[in-house]
């Protein structure tokens, strides 16, 4: 049966427009029975030498340089929201309102208000949406959503997340520009909280429950740096570190922490849970293990084991859709899987999670995380 087009629109061109490209270039192969292919119309972006090449390089059908002339488009279905996050907002909302699908980089906004009226947008318009928070697809991360959902690790004491960088730590490097405007909160929103927390959040929010209140400080080591914009040098109004703990709804107690200054650690995402029964431990680097100590096992077998999810029996989440088991797959895999997770939900017309609700909520918390490191006191989300 020929598969329905579902007509890519990309806005930005940098390093999630290629993750995100390479999703939809791919997914169709390993999941053949996906009902819609993604078809790579137009990518849109100011430079027209940069967004050519990037178009010439992905095979993107044509280039458009105003993302309003693209939403305008009747041959586009979904926009995919690839730009700094202080236009997330005003595209959305206007793609929302042209009915077309939503494909939005993380964090959602640059704030709570502006998410309120990206979800009203989306929610008034019925229109799919959805926010990359990618790792939720790692299958070791998806395994332990379902081992947490059926209850095996019983009543949850801690969850406990990192996300560590160190790329910022030279003090000569710009903010702002192209390359550097996670570094500038004007465009970004914040540092490492909505950049790296989100992402400990969105997992957290989705393994775990609603956060309830928070208290967190925040650093900014390098004060100064020189802008790219103006040439000069800029007080740093973003968080290079923060760290936070949290009231869970269900009782648990959370401790979080990012920062791009840990000398040696390029992007380590861990994570640990602790329940009455059981624990779980995941690490980024090493993305296939999923630790595991159960409680009830035989006294003198007892023990943390070391699960390489990439098995096909069992149930072991998307690793059926690869190679043979035991072979791996990587960071890359987890925007196929969530490519393929949204045209399933538009082909069965059933919900799909991350959306921008979801998203609203992981913005809540990094607000109130935020909130909290300036004021020194407990914040409810
Ligand atoms: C920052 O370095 C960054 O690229 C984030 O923006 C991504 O969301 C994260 O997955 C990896 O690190």
């Amino acid at each position: 049966m020929a598969l329905k087009p579902l007509n890519i629109g990309l806005v930005g061109y940098g390093f999630m427009g290629r993750t995100h490209t390479n999703g939809y270039k791919r997914v169709n192969d390993f999941f053949p029975e996906l009902k819609h292919r993604p078809v790579l119309k137009a990518v849109c972006g100011r430079s027209p030498e940069k967004v050519q090449a990037f178009a010439d390089q992905w095979q993107y059908e044509s280039v458009e340089s105003d993302w309003k002339a693209l939403i305008a488009r009747p041959d586009i279905d979904a926009i995919d929201i690839c730009t700094p996050n202080n236009s997330h907002a005003e595209i959305a909302i206007a793609a929302a309102e042209a009915g077309k699908m939503i494909l939005c980089e993380k964090p959602l906004a640059l704030n709570p208000e502006e998410g309120e009226r990206m979800c009203a947008a989306v929610e008034k318009a019925g229109v799919a949406n959805t926010v990359w928070y990618n790792y939720r697809r790692v299958p070791a991360v998806t395994m332990a959503k379902q081992l947490i959902d059926e209850g095996k690790l019983g009543k949850i004491y801690h969850y406990r997340a990192n996300f560590l960088q160190d790329w910022t730590i030279n003090e000569d490097l710009p903010q702002g520009g192209e390359a550097l405007w996670r570094l500038d909160a004007a465009a970004a929103g914040s540092g490492v909280t909505g950049d790296l927390l989100a992402h400990c959040i969105d997992t957290a929010l989705w393994l775990n429950g609603s956060i309830k209140d928070v208290t967190a400080m925040t650093e900014t080591f390098v004060k100064e740096r020189m802008h790219t914009e103006t040439g000069k040098k800029e007080k740093v109004t973003i968080d290079d570190a923060c760290a936070f703990m949290c009231h869970f709804e269900n009782g648990s107690l959370g401790l979080f922490e990012s920062t791009r200054y840990a000398r040696g650690h390029k992007a380590l995402y861990t994570l640990e849970i602790n329940g009455h029964d059981a624990s779980i431990r995941w690490d980024l680097h090493d993305l296939h293990r999923l630790e595991y100590f159960d409680n009830s096992d035989e006294g003198r077998l007892r023990g943390w084991r070391s699960i390489h999810v990439s098995d096909h029996s069992g149930d072991q989440p998307y690793m059926d859709k690869w190679w043979v088991p035991g072979l791996q797959i990587g960071y890359e895999h987890t925007f196929v899987h969530q490519v393929a997770d949204f045209i399933s939900s538009i082909d069965n017309n059933t919900a799909m999670h991350p959306n921008f609700r979801d998203a609203l909520e992981t913005q809540q918390v990094c607000e109130a995380v935020l909130e909290s490191a300036k004021v020194g006191t407990w914040k409810n989300v």
